[in-house]
């Protein structure tokens, strides 16, 4: 408890983490923030803020506590975090070549532009309710976007906060993206001074050899034809995808470029030493959360995920470590492929009817399958089995359940008896055998730690005796109503000669019983 007592409250202020600020004058900044604006009604709103994410990390921390002592659980999340992780990281597309183009401080530039007498002075845009932005000049002095206006005034008192002119910034913006649409006729506008490119079919058409020297002439071809109508400077960020090339183009500002290497390692590389404020995605408050539990760096989350699966839903916990490991689409079209009907897994052998290595495969499938539901957080009813037998003709089972398939016992258990009823049919061997899982639905919180390992051995056992008990053959059936008719229709008397009977009657059972498993096993064994 002693830890918990002890948890510091922090004070700092949500301070944007604008280019053009190091972390020393971010903290300086927000302790002058504090002294100056104790007791306002900003300053009671902030610690109410506060004082939230202080309580949401504090019950953080006491669900850590409890995770720490099920090692066996921490274990298993821990497998499935990095499981996960794996996943998000196949899902990487190197090849494509984005560039994010951001304008430099652009109200404010706009504004500069036109009263050029301003360039070396503070300057802000905004009011004194909040500061919309601010030139490079105001932001040594902590005043940056968001930031009410009468702080930014206490911050540097020869600020000059001019009035936003949206029209200016809106026809600037209009020139800007006429340009960039030369380039890439569907590029996405994200703001008035943001926009993605996908350059790829640009190289392609144009027959330009993809190098770090022809993208630096594109890019200083686009920032000298967007100076020359707006006067403006752009910062342009080029990379694989559209988070990457976003992050790039923050890094070299004001009027600067990046080039990230499109392969996985330099994409690593480079996110790696970000501070976890740079993932697109994390404010503020995130970052603090994050903080206070250790996470300050993009490495911190690649090194310590198991917390983060076990605390946060999944879908958050994807969207995390995709943006952390620098994965995000890279087209126009959003890149989710969701409208998938069923995931399949399936592999070919030669012609067999080993029942060990069919379960054994069969449990290489599920456990393929699985991953799939788990990474895309979905759940399935209906599960299919299907096989190629030594004609090559196919024979598939389905089942479609009430209840959903969702865990890897679900998966198994079904397509199991699936399974076991198609090798019934197909005594001559199968060559090719295949899961899969459709009607599918999203997930909104998966259970976590569902993936338990399951012992194949032990596997084939329960599953063989489940199925055969289940199986009542036409004989013992008729075997059993003889057995009912005989206890139901003999007298007391003739007690010995009935027990003779039901004895008699049982053993039968029994004989039928041996045989069949001998018979299956034997057929497997084969
Ligand atoms: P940004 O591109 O975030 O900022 P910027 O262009 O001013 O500065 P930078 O050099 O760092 O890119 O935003 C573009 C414009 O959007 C900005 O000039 C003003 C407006 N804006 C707001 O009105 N409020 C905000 O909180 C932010 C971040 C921007
Ligand atoms: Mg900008």
């Amino acid at each position: 408890m002693s830890q918990l007592n002890e948890f510091p409250k922090n004070t700092s202020h949500f301070m944007k983490d604008k280019p053009g600020m190091n972390q020393t004058t971010r903290e300086e900044i927000n302790k002058i923030i504090e002294e100056l604006t104790k007791g306002s009604v900003y300053y009671n709103k902030h610690i109410e803020e506060k004082t939230k994410i202080d309580n949401i990390v504090r019950q953080y921390k006491l669900k850590l506590q409890d995770l720490y002592k099920d090692i066996e659980l921490f274990t298993r999340l821990k497998n499935e975090a990095e499981l996960r992780i794996d996943h998000i990281r196949k899902n990487r597309n190197t090849s494509q070549i984005c560039f994010h183009l951001d304008m430099d401080m652009f109200f404010a530039a706009v504004e500069i532009r036109d009263n050029p007498h301003l360039e070396h002075l503070p300057v802000a845009v905004g009011d004194k309710r909040m500061i919309a932005t601010s030139n490079y000049v105001a932001r040594k002095f902590g005043v940056v976007s968001a930031l009410p206006g009468f702080i930014a005034i206490k911050l540097c008192p020869d600020l000059i906060i001019i009035k936003p002119n949206m029209e200016k910034y809106q026809e600037a913006s209009g020139k800007i993206m006429r340009i960039l649409s030369e380039y890439d006729n569907r590029l996405e506008v994200r703001s008035l001074d943001e926009a993605n490119l996908n350059m790829t079919p640009y190289f392609e058409s144009n027959s330009i050899n993809v190098s770090n020297d022809s993208i630096m002439a594109i890019i200083n071809e686009m920032k000298s034809k967007i100076y020359s109508k707006t006067k403006l400077t752009a910062s342009i960020g080029v990379a694989s995808n559209k988070i990457l090339s976003k992050i790039a183009s923050d890094k070299n500002k004001p009027n600067g470029a990046f080039i990230v290497e499109r392969n996985e390692d330099a994409e690593e590389l480079f996110m790696k030493d970000l501070k976890i404020r740079k993932i697109p995605g994390i404010g503020d408050k995130s970052e603090m959360k994050y903080q206070f539990l250790g996470y300050n760096k993009v490495s911190d989350l690649l090194e310590k995920p198991t917390e983060l699966y076990y605390l946060l839903n999944i879908q958050n916990f994807d969207i995390l470590y995709k943006s952390a490991l620098g994965i995000s689409s890279n087209s126009h079209n959003d890149d989710r492929s969701d409208n998938k009907k069923s995931y399949s897994r399936s592999k070919t052998f030669n012609l067999t009817y080993d029942f060990n290595y069919l379960s054994e495969t069969f449990h290489e499938l599920v456990d393929e399958l699985f991953e799939d539901l788990l990474i895309e957080n979905i759940i399935a009813k209906t599960i299919s089995v299907e096989v190629l037998d030594a004609n090559l003709e196919v024979m598939s089972l389905s089942k479609t359940k009430d209840s959903s398939i969702e865990t890897k016992e679900d998966i198994l258990k079904e397509g199991f008896h699936l399974m076991h009823n198609i090798l019934k049919a197909k005594p001559d061997g199968i060559r090719l055998l295949r899961v899969k899982l459709s009607k599918l639905e999203m997930l909104k919180n998966r259970k976590r730690g569902v993936v338990k390992e399951v012992n194949i051995k032990n596997l084939i056992k329960t599953m063989s005796e489940v199925i055969k008990i289940k199986e009542v053959s036409k004989e013992e059936k008729n075997l059993r109503k003889n057995l009912k008719n005989i206890k139901s229709t003999s007298k007391n008397k003739e007690k010995n000669i009935k027990k003779g009977k039901v004895k008699a009657v049982k053993d039968k059972i029994v004989q039928l019983k041996l045989t069949d498993n001998q018979f299956l096993y034997k057929r497997y064994n084969n």
